[in-house]
């Protein structure tokens, strides 16, 4: 066995976050999938034994299960001694940007995508809201990547790899990244890291 098993489904993007962590820093581990579009994780069983919350990713590793994208890639930092903050400072700031990541970078965007690309539900009221919001965090991060080469500065963080969740992913949302120039030289400086894959390399793919 691996040393670390990670729970994930190629369409989610939280789990790209610490499957990318995962291949950048050489861990040893492997996917343990998840059959989300037919409702694993809504499932009992799922709850009990593998998340309460009813979400990936869940990492395994000695003894312990882990959820929440931002915990998994902390602990990873921690034990791989890559790509973590270097002092305290840098702790708060990766902090930051993943609570931000959370809340408006990845979930509006990551919610706008499964309606508006994956379910297909065309323009309606919702997928405008998630656009404007989405366009709004894109806005921000543009601002700060636009005299860094990544969120903190000139090495790569856990930070990165949080908001790296969804941007390379194929499915259509609306919005035109060719407005976000900063956004696209960060991706291709992550994308040139070695390990790097794209999500559904790194992945099974739920839906067929
Ligand atoms: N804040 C969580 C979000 C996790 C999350 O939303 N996971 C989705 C897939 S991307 C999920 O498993 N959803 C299952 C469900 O809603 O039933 C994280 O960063 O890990």
């Amino acid at each position: 066995m691996a040393e670390y098993r990670l729970h994930c489904f190629g369409e989610s993007g939280n789990a790209y976050k610490a499957a990318l962590m995962l291949a950048v820093s050489g861990a040893d581990w492997e996917r343990v999938p998840v059959d989300y579009f037919n409702g694993q994780t809504r499932t009992p069983d799922f709850r009990e034994e593998i998340n309460a919350m009813g979400e990936v990713p869940v990492l395994e590793h000695r003894g312990r299960k882990l959820s929440q994208s931002g915990v998994i890639l902390t602990y990873l930092a921690e034990q791989t001694g890559k790509f973590g903050p270097r002092d305290d400072d840098e702790r708060y700031e990766i902090l930051r940007w993943m609570l931000f990541d959370n809340h408006k970078f990845t979930s509006y965007y990551a919610t706008l995508r499964f309606q508006f690309g994956i379910q297909k539900t065309g323009e309606t009221a919702v997928t405008e809201f998630l656009r404007t919001r989405a366009l709004s965090a894109y806005q921000i991060v543009e601002k700060q990547l636009g005299d860094r080469e990544f969120l903190l500065g000139d090495r790569p963080t856990i930070a990165d790899f949080s908001l790296a969740g969804y941007v390379y992913y194929p499915e259509e949302t609306g919005i035109d990244l060719g407005q976000f120039p900063a956004i696209a030289g960060w991706k291709t400086r992550i994308a040139a890291l070695p390990g790097w894959q794209a999500p559904y390399d790194l992945m099974p793919r739920a839906q067929s």
